[in-house]
Parts: structure tokens; C-alpha cells; sequence
């Protein structure tokens, strides 16, 4: 490991845009940090070639900047490009602190060990993670690098959220070198059982490396057991439920499920621009009796080929036909450089020309597939066009999808067929929910809620809106960081 240096100050803090050349001198340290492996804001370049950052879209940067722009916080994060050096700057009214990746480091940290050993790892051993000590030992070093750009920023005393599997080293190694701080650390995806766990060479310096926490946060009370139930057997400690007993402090742990800004969300559907481009989508699809609706990063862990095989598969039985629906499948482009990734591509792309080569007529494909990311008004007239939207992860740790499409169902006409093995099944249990591994099941239940009458659905939907409205992703920070600052015991029932 590389020496770690200790706290260091002033920063240099730059103004703006990149652009911007004015630089500020400043000893400013910041009450609240975030730390994630990309930091919230994406560099645009405008037609008169300056470059400006633009605040990223997303669930989990809508609901931080307001706690950050109260507490002038800061956010610790890569900027997307490799082999950038980029001082402290200020965005949206955020500091923030950049922090240097090479591209070796993208290759061994970012695509290696974090999405080809923990992601798969993580999921259920879907796709066979990668276990290489190279891989390790950049996870290691970048790691370390986050957590000495956090010790430099963080004022004394200030609390520290660490986000995700990427930086799982960084509250052990910040509370070393910062013992004042305030250490929350949030998994996105699932924390897997024993069983699972159990295989990763650096399982014990991983749980390690979260119990320097003062509170870890899961998607779900599964989660949470497993890293309690882990951190007894493989790092010899004493727990009582949801705690874990350290020589000299307690760590806890607890569900804290994350959600959607619904409100945002419900204004969007609202402007007569998505609802007319709602009404044009459907058109555009040749106005068929049902639109079915899947939107997902391009990942083996969202079930896209299942869900596609149980839509053709009504095709192939004569339970459809061309016109009865259309599948709008959006694949958002994911992780391209992961051989993984390239595969599953290939599949899908061959799935989806066989199905439409059997069963397609002329301008009227049974599946219409896009490879590439919209706008967010664009995804939010996919969702009000869409009758069934089929969101059938193998494994997920929440998926936001789910939500978002609930949230902008205030017509309460839509039906949305939900994965029991995602985070979402556990609060919205009026989905139509299926085992995505039974496609027989599967096809059943899509055909059940391409059917179901309005009143059914309308049931349906508004018992859901009320549980993501109520818990909406404020709620999620809002519930995580009380937990973490009142230093009281907390889990938020899922369900
Ligand atoms: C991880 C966990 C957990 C997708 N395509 C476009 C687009 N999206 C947006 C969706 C949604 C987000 O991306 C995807 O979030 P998910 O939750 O579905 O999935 P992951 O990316 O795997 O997220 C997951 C999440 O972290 C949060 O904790 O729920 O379980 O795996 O918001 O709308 N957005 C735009 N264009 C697209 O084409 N604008």
C-alpha cells in the first residue's frame, strides 16, 4: 500500500466553468462531503467550443445538491476522463473536488476489479466474476486516493457520505487518517450472502474497509443481515442484530430503501409537450393495442433476454399477433470496454432480428430496440405511452425504473410487471410480480397485465404511487443522514 498523507490544507478552489481561469485561494473546508467514484456533474462542450459542467441527471445527485447547497458541502469524485488533472472548482452551487484516474486506473479499478469482480460478485454470480490480484491492488490505490482527497477537504468534525461498491475501502481508510469525522457509507446494489461472499480473496479486508463506518446503509434488510452475519464469521466480532461491536465503537447497519424525486417527475408528465410526444410515440408504433416498455443500462443483471424470450414466446404460441403489441426495448450503452458486456450486446441484438425476422410484418416490427440514451422529458413520454412497463431484473439492488414509471402514472393506467429479485418488489407488492428464470411464468403474468381491466389497474397503481410518493428520495437522504448524525439506533421498514 502507498503511504497515506495526512490531513493537508489550504485547497485551491477554481470558480465555474474549466473554462474559467480565476482561481481562489482558500483554507474553506467543507461541514459535509460526499464521496463517489463520479462526481455529479458531466462536461458539455457548447457550440462556441467552451466547456461547461452541467449538473448530471439522476435520482441520488436531486436529492443530495439541496443538502449540499445548505450545508456548502462538497463532493469528492472522478470527472469522467482519464488522466486529467483538475483542481477543487465550484458547480451548482457544490464544491467540487476532482479526483485524478489514469486510464490503467479505469481499466484495473473501474472495469476490473469493481464491475468485473464485485459487480457479478454482487449480483448472484450471474456472469463469473474475475478474481486478479492486480485488479485488487488497484482497487487498493484508488481507494486510497479518494480517501486522502476527502481527509483534505472535510472540515474537523464534518460527516462524510461514502457511494457504493467502488469506494467499499474508503471509510476504514479516511477514519485512519481523520478519526473526527462522521463516516455514513450507501450500498447501491445487493450485499450478497455468505455463500457468495465467501469466494472473494479480500473478503475480510472488504468488510474491513465498511466497518470503518459509523453507519452502513443497504437497499434492503437482506443486505444489511448478510453484512452483520459476515462480519461476525470472517472478521471474528461480536453483533447483536443489526450492530456490529468493535473494541472501541459500534457500527450499524440498516435498510434505507433509495427512490425517485416523484414530485419532479409528475411536473414533468404534466407539461402538454410529453403528453403530446406520448401520443406521437404511440402513433409513431403504428397505435397497436398495447405498448410493453422496457428501459435499462445494457446489463446482464435486467433480465433483458428474459423478458424478450417471454414476449416472443406469445408470438410463437399465437396467444399474439402482429399489431395485438409492441415491445420498446431502450438499451442504455453500459460498460462497453467489459468483455461481458460486449457479449450480451451481440445476444440481444441477434435475439431481437430473429424474433422480428419470425414474427415482424412489413413496418411493423414486433420489438423495437434502441441502443442509445434519451432525454429525460424523451424517457418520461416512454413511460406515460407505455400500457406495461417490464423492468424483470435477474437481480437488482432497488431499480429506479420501476419507480420512475410509477411516479408518472398519475393517469393510473398503466401496469408494471416487476422482478421479484428487485429491491423495488419489496414495497411495491401490487406489481405484477414475476420470477424472471420461469419464462413460462413470465409470459403468463406479462399477458395478465397486458389485460387487466382499468379498475384492476388503478388499484394497482395508485396502492403503488402512494408508497413512492410518500418515500420519495429526499425521504431516502433525509432518513440516512438522521441516522447517521442523531447517532440513534434506525432501520426503515421495507414495506
Ligand atoms: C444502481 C443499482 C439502484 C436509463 N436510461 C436512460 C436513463 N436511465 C436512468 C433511469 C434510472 C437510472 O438511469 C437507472 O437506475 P436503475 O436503478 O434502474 O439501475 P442502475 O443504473 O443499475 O443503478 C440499482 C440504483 O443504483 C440507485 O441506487 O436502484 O439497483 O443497480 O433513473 O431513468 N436516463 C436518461 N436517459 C436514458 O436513456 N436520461
Amino acid at each position: 500500500m502507498t503511504q497515506l498523507r495526512p490531513h493537508k490544507s489550504p485547497i485551491r478552489v477554481k470558480s465555474a466553468s474549466v473554462g474559467e481561469e480565476l482561481e481562489v485561494q482558500t483554507s474553506k473546508k467543507s461541514d459535509f462531503v460526499v464521496v463517489a467514484n463520479r462526481l455529479p456533474v458531466d462536461r458539455v462542450t457548447g457550440d462556441d467550443g467552451e466547456a461547461s459542467w452541467r449538473r448530471s441527471p439522476g435520482g441520488l445527485v436531486t436529492a443530495i445538491v439541496p443538502v449540499m447547497q445548505r450545508r456548502e458541502g462538497a463532493w469528492v469524485g472522478w470527472q469522467g476522463s482519464p488522466d486529467e488533472d483538475l483542481e477543487p472548482f465550484t458547480a451548482e452551487g457544490m464544491t467540487l473536488v476532482p479526483v485524478r484516474l489514469s486510464g490503467q486506473d479505469i481499466e484495473l479499478y473501474y472495469e476490473g476489479f469493481s464491475n468485473a469482480t464485485l459487480w457479478p460478485l454482487y449480483h448472484d454470480v450471474i456472469a463469473q466474476p474475475v478474481y486478479r490480484r492486480r485488479l485488487w491492488d488497484a482497487y487498493v490505490r484508488v481507494n486510497e486516493r479518494f480517501a486522502q482527497a476527502t481527509a483534505d477537504i472535510a472540515a474537523e468534525g464534518a460527516v462524510v457520505w461514502v457511494q457504493d461498491y467502488q469506494l467499499q475501502l474508503v471509510p476504514k481508510m479516511l477514519r485512519e487518517l481523520r478519526p473526527d469525522l462522521r463516516i455514513g457509507f450507501f450500498l447501491h446494489i445487493p450485499f450478497p450472502p455468505m455463500e457468495l461472499f465467501q469466494q472473494l480473496p479480500w473478503r475480510r479486508e472488504i468488510l474491513e474497509g465498511l466497518l470503518g463506518a459509523d453507519l452502513v446503509g443497504f437497499q434492503s434488510p437482506d443486505g444489511a443481515s448478510n453484512f452483520v452475519r459476515l462480519s461476525r464469521r470472517f472478521c471474528d466480532l461480536k453483533t447483536q442484530r443489526h450492530e456490529v461491536m468493535l473494541d472501541d465503537r459500534t457500527v450499524r447497519a440498516g435498510a434505507f430503501p433509495i427512490s425517485v424525486d416523484a414530485n419532479e417527475l409528475i411536473a414533468l408528465v404534466g407539461t402538454p409537450e410529453v403528453q403530446k410526444r406520448a401520443a406521437q410515440i404511440r402513433e409513431d408504433l403504428g397505435n397497436p393495442a398495447c405498448v410493453l416498455l422496457g428501459v435499462d443500462r445494457l446489463d446482464y443483471t435486467k433480465g433483458i433476454q428474459q423478458r424478450l424470450r417471454a414476449f416472443t414466446e406469445l408470438f410463437k404460441d399465437k396467444t399474439l399477433k402482429c399489431g395485438d403489441a409492441v415491445f420498446v426495448q431502450i438499451a442504455t450503452p453500459s460498460r462497453e470496454r467489459v468483455e461481458e458486456y460486449r457479449i450480451l450486446r451481440d445476444e440481444i441484438e441477434l435475439q431481437v432480428g430473429r424474433a422480428n425476422g419470425m414474427y415482424a410484418e412489413l413496418g411493423a416490427p414486433i420489438i423495437n430496440y434502441m441502443h442509445t440514451s434519451y432525454s429525460r422529458d424523451e424517457l418520461a413520454a416512454l413511460y406515460l405511452a407505455a400500457d406495461v412497463m417490464v423492468v424483470t431484473p435477474l437481480r437488482d439492488g432497488m431499480n429506479l425504473v420501476a419507480k420512475e414509471y410509477v411516479a408518472c402514472r398519475a393517469d393510473l393506467r398503466g401496469s408494471l410487471l416487476l422482478s421479484e429479485f428487485a429491491g423495488a418488489a419489496n414495497e411495491l407488492h401490487r406489481a405484477f410480480l414475476v420470477n424472471p428464470y420461469d419464462i413460462g411464468g413470465t409470459k403468463h403474468r406479462m399477458y395478465e397485465a397486458m389485460h387487466a381491466s382499468p379498475v384492476e389497474r388503478a388499484r394497482r397503481m395508485r396502492s403503488m404511487r402512494k408508497r413512492v410518493i410518500e418515500h420519495d428520495v429526499d425521504r431516502w437522504a433525509n432518513e440516512f443522514l438522521v441516522a447517521l448524525e442523531g447517532n440513534q439506533r434506525h432501520a426503515v421498514s421495507a414495506g
